[in-house]
């Protein structure tokens, strides 16, 4: 059974989120000494509640899993978080303003996972073994704290910051690649404004899914056959306006793109 205050934390956060309303982090206002294992279930109690509203898990995602996002937030450790169904928008589609807080995005390789992998002791290469497809994604993050100010539990507890994804179009097998050397470049408007490798990613991206089965596997959790997982940023996030045109584009894997509405 959650503790009430636990249940408070989620139900701050889904608030937040529903609301579309910044809030002081959780360690500044209801629990300062927030541990790892109490901030991940406040996300297993706001994860529920989205289940129980009917949503639907597209799959778990990983974050902080470069040298640029540990430089840009301040916290260096990776973390895991859920993205739903309501949160996918299509390639070249809209992501209206209005209904987020101040949202960032970041390029990402996903993975279309083809069978189930439990860790413990799960490594890159078992990860890219039951991998059915790569794919290329822009990741909308909204923190629900004030100027994304947050420590490791606070952004735990907080879904990992996750708010919107756009999938590319393109699938490819991932044994086409060397999935560390596809080079991604992030622009606005035009204007490439951050680059980097999949090695930016753990040295390969398929780390960041390896650690998150073995993550899993101390709440006895597995990565599903059919989730679809982002592995974290390459690069920093970047900040976006009214009117902004977003496109990641993947050497092989093509170009991602969304309008800011
Ligand atoms: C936390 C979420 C990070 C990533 O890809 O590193 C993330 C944040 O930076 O707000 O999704
Ligand atoms: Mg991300």
């Amino acid at each position: 059974m959650a503790s009430e205050i636990i249940k408070k934390i989620a139900d701050y956060l889904v608030a937040a989120e529903v609301e579309k309303r910044e809030v002081v982090k959780v360690t500044k206002t209801i629990k300062p000494d927030l541990t790892v294992e109490e901030a991940y279930k406040a996300q297993e109690l706001l994860v529920q509640k989205k289940l129980d509203e009917g949503h639907r898990i597209v799959g778990p995602k990983m974050g902080l899993t470069s040298r640029a996002k540990w430089d840009q937030m301040g916290v260096s450790e990776p973390i895991y978080g859920y993205v739903f169904d309501y949160m996918l928008i299509d390639n070249g589609g809209v992501l209206p303003f209005s209904d987020l807080i101040h949202p960032k995005a970041e390029a990402e390789i996903a993975f279309l996972i083809g069978e189930d992998i439990e860790g413990p002791g799960i490594t890159g290469a078992q990860v890219l073994a039951k991998t059915e497809y790569v794919l290329p994604a822009l990741e909308i993050i909204d923190s629900r704290y004030e100027n994304f100010n947050f420590t490791h539990t606070d952004v735990i507890a907080d879904n990992a910051s996750t708010s919107r994804v756009v999938f590319g179009n393109t699938l490819r097998k991932p044994s086409e690649f060397e999935l560390e050397l596809v080079g991604a470049t992030l622009s606005i408007n035009g204007q490439i404004k951050e680059l980097g490798a999949g090695a930016a990613v753990l040295g390969h991206p398929a780390n960041a899914i390896a650690v998150l089965a073995n993550m899993l596997a101390r709440k006895g959790e597995k990565i599903k056959k059919g989730e679809i997982i982002l592995s974290g940023a390459i690069t920093s996030a970047l900040l976006l306006r009214v009117g902004d045109f977003v496109s990641g584009k993947f050497d092989g894997l093509g170009e991602v793109t969304f309008s800011v509405g």
